[in-house]
Protein backbone atom coordinates (compact mmCIF):
# COMPACT_ATOMS: atom_id res chain seq x y z
CA UNK A 1 0.00 0.00 0.00
CA UNK A 2 1.36 3.32 -0.83
CA UNK A 3 0.38 7.08 0.43
CA UNK A 4 -0.04 8.69 -3.01
CA UNK A 5 -0.85 12.25 -3.11
CA UNK A 6 -2.53 13.91 -6.32
CA UNK A 7 -1.42 17.55 -6.99
CA UNK A 8 -3.51 19.03 -10.40
CA UNK A 9 -0.80 21.44 -12.32
CA UNK A 10 -3.31 22.83 -14.79
CA UNK A 11 -0.17 24.55 -16.39
CA UNK A 12 -0.42 25.41 -20.45
CA UNK A 13 1.32 28.32 -21.01
CA UNK A 14 4.75 26.08 -21.76
CA UNK A 15 2.91 24.69 -25.03
CA UNK A 16 2.50 25.75 -27.83
CA UNK A 17 -1.67 25.29 -27.91
CA UNK A 18 -4.03 25.62 -25.74
CA UNK A 19 -5.64 23.01 -23.65
CA UNK A 20 -3.81 21.21 -20.98
CA UNK A 21 -4.75 23.70 -18.71
CA UNK A 22 -8.17 21.01 -18.37
CA UNK A 23 -6.17 17.84 -17.77
CA UNK A 24 -6.41 17.44 -13.88
CA UNK A 25 -10.40 18.07 -14.55
CA UNK A 26 -9.87 14.99 -17.12
CA UNK A 27 -7.85 12.54 -14.84
CA UNK A 28 -10.32 13.10 -11.92
CA UNK A 29 -12.98 12.85 -14.36
CA UNK A 30 -11.37 9.33 -15.58
CA UNK A 31 -11.59 8.34 -12.07
CA UNK A 32 -7.62 8.31 -11.32
CA UNK A 33 -8.33 8.56 -7.56
CA UNK A 34 -10.59 5.71 -7.20
CA UNK A 35 -8.50 3.47 -9.88
CA UNK A 36 -5.50 3.75 -7.33
CA UNK A 37 -7.91 3.50 -4.80
CA UNK A 38 -9.45 0.11 -5.97
CA UNK A 39 -5.36 -1.22 -6.00
CA UNK A 40 -5.66 -0.80 -2.06
CA UNK A 41 -3.68 2.75 -2.09
CA UNK A 42 -4.39 5.65 0.23
CA UNK A 43 -5.36 8.66 -2.47
CA UNK A 44 -5.43 11.96 -1.40
CA UNK A 45 -6.55 14.72 -3.46
CA UNK A 46 -4.67 18.18 -3.08
CA UNK A 47 -6.70 19.95 -5.50
CA UNK A 48 -4.67 22.01 -7.71
CA UNK A 49 -1.49 23.98 -7.36
CA UNK A 50 -1.58 27.95 -8.00
CA UNK A 51 0.78 29.65 -9.99
CA UNK A 52 2.84 32.25 -8.84
CA UNK A 53 2.96 35.99 -9.63
CA UNK A 54 6.11 36.75 -11.72
CA UNK A 55 6.68 40.10 -13.22
CA UNK A 56 8.45 40.38 -16.62
CA UNK A 57 11.97 38.09 -16.28
CA UNK A 58 15.72 39.51 -17.84
CA UNK A 59 16.45 37.39 -20.94
CA UNK A 60 18.00 37.66 -24.34
CA UNK A 61 15.88 35.30 -25.40
CA UNK A 62 13.03 37.17 -26.74
CA UNK A 63 11.17 34.03 -28.35
CA UNK A 64 10.73 32.32 -24.71
CA UNK A 65 6.87 32.24 -24.68
CA UNK A 66 4.58 33.10 -22.02
CA UNK A 67 7.85 33.15 -20.11
CA UNK A 68 6.50 34.94 -16.41
CA UNK A 69 3.50 32.59 -16.90
CA UNK A 70 6.14 29.63 -17.10
CA UNK A 71 8.56 30.91 -13.98
CA UNK A 72 5.26 31.09 -11.99
CA UNK A 73 3.90 27.46 -12.44
CA UNK A 74 7.99 26.79 -12.07
CA UNK A 75 8.49 28.58 -8.63
CA UNK A 76 5.22 27.30 -7.51
CA UNK A 77 5.45 23.34 -8.00
CA UNK A 78 9.31 23.27 -7.09
CA UNK A 79 7.93 24.62 -3.33
CA UNK A 80 5.15 21.51 -3.64
CA UNK A 81 7.59 19.12 -5.09
CA UNK A 82 10.27 19.85 -2.60
CA UNK A 83 7.45 19.69 0.46
CA UNK A 84 5.87 16.96 -0.80
CA UNK A 85 9.44 14.87 -1.11
CA UNK A 86 10.03 15.05 2.66
CA UNK A 87 6.63 13.21 3.42
CA UNK A 88 6.49 9.99 3.70
CA UNK A 89 3.77 10.06 0.20
CA UNK A 90 4.69 9.54 -3.12
CA UNK A 91 3.54 12.51 -5.15
CA UNK A 92 1.57 12.00 -8.55
CA UNK A 93 1.76 15.45 -10.43
CA UNK A 94 -1.22 15.75 -12.95
CA UNK A 95 -0.84 18.41 -15.90
CA UNK A 96 -0.25 20.63 -17.43
CA UNK A 97 2.34 20.80 -19.66
CA UNK A 98 5.85 19.30 -19.32
CA UNK A 99 7.05 22.54 -18.54
CA UNK A 100 5.47 21.80 -15.21
CA UNK A 101 8.51 19.50 -14.88
CA UNK A 102 10.65 22.75 -14.35
CA UNK A 103 9.30 22.90 -10.82
CA UNK A 104 8.57 19.23 -10.08
CA UNK A 105 11.80 17.56 -11.22
CA UNK A 106 13.96 20.74 -9.70
CA UNK A 107 11.77 20.29 -6.02
CA UNK A 108 12.68 16.57 -6.30
CA UNK A 109 16.31 16.98 -6.64
CA UNK A 110 16.45 19.40 -4.08
CA UNK A 111 15.21 17.30 -1.50
CA UNK A 112 17.00 14.52 -2.82
CA UNK A 113 20.37 16.55 -2.43
CA UNK A 114 19.65 17.49 1.19
CA UNK A 115 18.89 13.63 1.98
CA UNK A 116 21.88 12.58 0.44
CA UNK A 117 20.49 10.39 -1.56
CA UNK A 118 21.03 10.30 -5.39
CA UNK A 119 17.85 11.31 -7.57
CA UNK A 120 17.26 9.77 -11.09
CA UNK A 121 14.35 11.03 -13.60
CA UNK A 122 12.76 9.04 -16.58
CA UNK A 123 11.86 10.50 -19.24
CA UNK A 124 8.91 8.47 -21.55
CA UNK A 125 8.72 11.29 -24.37
CA UNK A 126 9.13 11.36 -28.01
CA UNK A 127 10.82 14.54 -27.41
CA UNK A 128 14.22 15.09 -25.10
CA UNK A 129 13.21 18.09 -23.84
CA UNK A 130 16.67 19.25 -23.75
CA UNK A 131 16.35 22.55 -25.33
CA UNK A 132 17.98 25.42 -23.98
CA UNK A 133 16.57 28.50 -24.71
CA UNK A 134 19.14 29.50 -27.68
CA UNK A 135 18.56 26.04 -29.42
CA UNK A 136 15.18 26.14 -29.35
CA UNK A 137 13.75 26.48 -32.83
CA UNK A 138 9.74 27.11 -31.35
CA UNK A 139 10.45 29.07 -28.00
CA UNK A 140 8.09 27.22 -26.15
CA UNK A 141 9.02 26.23 -22.86
CA UNK A 142 7.57 22.82 -22.65
CA UNK A 143 10.80 21.79 -24.95
CA UNK A 144 13.39 22.90 -22.36
CA UNK A 145 12.51 21.21 -18.54
CA UNK A 146 15.38 18.32 -18.67
CA UNK A 147 17.90 21.04 -19.88
CA UNK A 148 16.78 23.28 -17.62
CA UNK A 149 17.16 20.60 -14.62
CA UNK A 150 20.01 19.65 -15.59
CA UNK A 151 21.44 23.25 -14.81
CA UNK A 152 22.54 23.78 -18.48
CA UNK A 153 23.46 27.47 -19.44
CA UNK A 154 21.38 30.65 -20.92
CA UNK A 155 17.96 30.40 -18.94
CA UNK A 156 15.95 33.13 -16.98
CA UNK A 157 15.64 33.25 -13.33
CA UNK A 158 12.99 31.19 -13.91
CA UNK A 159 12.93 29.86 -9.94
CA UNK A 160 13.32 32.96 -8.86
CA UNK A 161 16.86 31.28 -6.74
CA UNK A 162 19.86 29.36 -8.19
CA UNK A 163 19.21 25.83 -8.82
CA UNK A 164 19.59 24.63 -5.27
CA UNK A 165 21.20 21.05 -6.77
CA UNK A 166 21.61 20.26 -10.83
CA UNK A 167 20.03 17.01 -12.06
CA UNK A 168 22.93 14.77 -13.16
CA UNK A 169 22.65 14.27 -16.95
CA UNK A 170 23.83 10.24 -16.24
CA UNK A 171 20.75 10.11 -13.64
CA UNK A 172 18.46 10.55 -16.35
CA UNK A 173 17.15 7.61 -19.29
CA UNK A 174 14.94 8.96 -22.00
CA UNK A 175 13.21 6.48 -23.88
CA UNK A 176 11.03 7.17 -26.78
CA UNK A 177 12.50 9.45 -28.50
CA UNK A 178 11.61 10.46 -32.38
CA UNK A 179 11.60 13.94 -32.43
CA UNK A 180 14.80 16.02 -31.32
CA UNK A 181 15.80 19.47 -32.97
CA UNK A 182 19.54 19.61 -34.16
CA UNK A 183 21.17 21.79 -31.78
CA UNK A 184 19.17 20.14 -28.87
CA UNK A 185 20.50 16.69 -30.48
CA UNK A 186 24.42 17.79 -29.56
CA UNK A 187 23.61 19.29 -26.36
CA UNK A 188 21.92 15.83 -25.46
CA UNK A 189 24.41 13.97 -27.02
CA UNK A 190 27.00 15.74 -24.92
CA UNK A 191 25.77 15.07 -21.73
CA UNK A 192 26.07 12.10 -20.04
CA UNK A 193 22.23 11.17 -20.20
CA UNK A 194 21.32 7.70 -21.45
CA UNK A 195 19.04 8.48 -24.33
CA UNK A 196 17.26 5.78 -26.31
CA UNK A 197 14.88 6.45 -29.68
CA UNK A 198 11.93 4.58 -30.91
CA UNK A 199 14.45 2.22 -32.90
CA UNK A 200 16.10 0.83 -30.05
CA UNK A 201 12.63 -0.05 -28.67
CA UNK A 202 12.15 -2.37 -32.08
CA UNK A 203 15.39 -3.82 -32.18
CA UNK A 204 15.93 -4.29 -27.86
CA UNK A 205 12.40 -4.52 -26.43
CA UNK A 206 11.44 -2.31 -23.55
CA UNK A 207 13.03 -4.68 -21.01
CA UNK A 208 16.82 -4.64 -22.52
CA UNK A 209 16.41 -0.66 -22.25
CA UNK A 210 14.77 -0.48 -18.95
CA UNK A 211 16.03 -3.24 -16.69
CA UNK A 212 19.78 -1.94 -16.69
CA UNK A 213 18.86 1.32 -15.93
CA UNK A 214 16.45 0.08 -12.97
CA UNK A 215 19.20 -1.47 -11.56
CA UNK A 216 21.63 1.07 -11.65
CA UNK A 217 19.10 3.01 -9.52
CA UNK A 218 18.56 0.33 -7.61
CA UNK A 219 22.65 -0.17 -6.84
CA UNK A 220 22.74 3.53 -6.16
CA UNK A 221 19.97 3.27 -3.13
CA UNK A 222 18.06 6.13 -5.36
CA UNK A 223 15.22 7.77 -5.93
CA UNK A 224 13.27 7.53 -8.97
CA UNK A 225 10.97 9.88 -10.61
CA UNK A 226 9.24 8.88 -14.05
CA UNK A 227 8.22 11.96 -16.08
CA UNK A 228 5.28 10.06 -18.74
CA UNK A 229 4.54 12.48 -21.67
CA UNK A 230 1.23 11.35 -23.75
CA UNK A 231 2.90 11.67 -26.83
CA UNK A 232 5.18 8.88 -25.70
CA UNK A 233 2.39 6.70 -26.81
CA UNK A 234 1.53 6.19 -30.24
CA UNK A 235 -1.01 9.24 -31.13
CA UNK A 236 -3.52 6.59 -33.19
CA UNK A 237 -4.38 5.03 -29.77
CA UNK A 238 -3.53 8.51 -27.77
CA UNK A 239 -4.73 11.24 -29.68
CA UNK A 240 -5.21 14.14 -26.80
CA UNK A 241 -1.78 15.71 -27.37
CA UNK A 242 -0.85 18.84 -29.17
CA UNK A 243 2.21 17.54 -30.58
CA UNK A 244 1.70 14.23 -32.14
CA UNK A 245 4.65 12.44 -33.60
CA UNK A 246 3.63 9.17 -35.70
CA UNK A 247 5.66 5.46 -34.52
CA UNK A 248 4.84 5.97 -31.04
CA UNK A 249 4.60 2.96 -28.28
CA UNK A 250 2.33 0.80 -28.78
CA UNK A 251 -0.23 -0.17 -26.07
CA UNK A 252 1.79 -2.92 -24.82
CA UNK A 253 5.07 -1.21 -24.86
CA UNK A 254 3.42 1.41 -22.19
CA UNK A 255 2.17 -1.00 -20.05
CA UNK A 256 5.24 -3.26 -19.92
CA UNK A 257 6.97 -0.08 -18.83
CA UNK A 258 4.96 0.67 -16.19
CA UNK A 259 4.78 -2.92 -14.85
CA UNK A 260 8.43 -3.69 -14.78
CA UNK A 261 8.43 -0.44 -13.05
CA UNK A 262 5.71 -1.55 -10.97
CA UNK A 263 8.15 -4.83 -9.68
CA UNK A 264 10.95 -2.79 -9.23
CA UNK A 265 9.30 -0.59 -6.19
CA UNK A 266 12.13 1.97 -7.02
CA UNK A 267 9.15 4.74 -8.15
CA UNK A 268 8.97 7.57 -5.72
CA UNK A 269 7.20 10.61 -7.66
CA UNK A 270 5.20 10.59 -10.90
CA UNK A 271 4.27 13.56 -13.87
CA UNK A 272 1.52 12.48 -16.22
CA UNK A 273 2.14 15.30 -18.70
CA UNK A 274 0.63 16.60 -22.15
CA UNK A 275 -2.79 15.70 -21.77
CA UNK A 276 -4.97 18.27 -24.03
CA UNK A 277 -8.54 17.22 -23.36
CA UNK A 278 -9.65 19.85 -25.77
CA UNK A 279 -7.55 16.85 -28.50
CA UNK A 280 -9.16 13.86 -27.02
CA UNK A 281 -11.57 11.32 -28.61
CA UNK A 282 -14.60 10.73 -25.80
CA UNK A 283 -11.92 10.70 -23.03
CA UNK A 284 -9.92 7.64 -24.44
CA UNK A 285 -6.45 9.35 -23.71
CA UNK A 286 -7.21 10.17 -20.33
CA UNK A 287 -8.64 7.14 -19.67
CA UNK A 288 -5.24 5.17 -21.30
CA UNK A 289 -3.14 7.53 -19.05
CA UNK A 290 -5.52 6.30 -15.88
CA UNK A 291 -5.04 2.53 -16.84
CA UNK A 292 -1.33 3.04 -17.37
CA UNK A 293 -1.01 4.66 -14.21
CA UNK A 294 -2.75 1.84 -12.68
CA UNK A 295 -0.50 -0.44 -14.28
CA UNK A 296 2.60 1.27 -12.28
CA UNK A 297 0.44 0.96 -8.93
CA UNK A 298 0.01 -3.01 -9.29
CA UNK A 299 -2.54 -3.56 -11.66
CA UNK A 300 -1.43 -7.05 -13.35
CA UNK A 301 -4.01 -9.59 -14.69
CA UNK A 302 -2.24 -12.54 -13.21
CA UNK A 303 0.98 -13.24 -10.59
CA UNK A 304 4.08 -13.73 -12.19
CA UNK A 305 4.80 -16.55 -9.71
CA UNK A 306 1.70 -18.63 -10.85
CA UNK A 307 2.59 -18.65 -14.94
CA UNK A 308 5.89 -20.64 -15.82
CA UNK A 309 7.25 -19.70 -19.04
N1 LIG B 1 11.46 20.17 -29.58
C1 LIG B 1 10.33 21.00 -29.90
C2 LIG B 1 10.51 22.38 -29.31
O1 LIG B 1 11.34 22.57 -28.46
C3 LIG B 1 9.06 20.38 -29.45
C4 LIG B 1 8.96 20.19 -27.99
C5 LIG B 1 7.66 19.59 -27.70
N2 LIG B 1 7.67 19.12 -26.38
C6 LIG B 1 6.66 18.46 -25.88
N3 LIG B 1 6.96 17.84 -24.81
N4 LIG B 1 5.62 18.30 -26.45
O2 LIG B 1 7.77 16.77 -24.98
O3 LIG B 1 9.80 23.26 -29.68
MN1 LIG C 1 9.26 10.89 0.28
MN1 LIG D 1 7.69 16.30 -23.09
MN1 LIG E 1 6.71 15.20 -25.92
Amino acid sequence: MTNIHLLGAPIEEGAGRRGCIMGPAAYRTAGLAEELASLGHEVVDLGDAQRDEVDALETEYTHLKLLPQVAGWARSLHRHAYDLAKQDVLPIYLGGDHALSMGTVTGHVAAAAELGLPQFVLWLDAHSDFNVPASSPSGNIHGMPVAFACGLDGFPDILGKPLPAPLESRNVCMIGLRSVDGMERDLLQASDALAYDMRAIDEHGIAKLLLPFLDQVAAADGLLHVSLDVDFIEPDIAPAVGTTVPGGATFREAHHIMEMLHDSGLVTSLDLVELNPFLDDRGRTARLMVDLTASLFGRRVLDRRTQSY
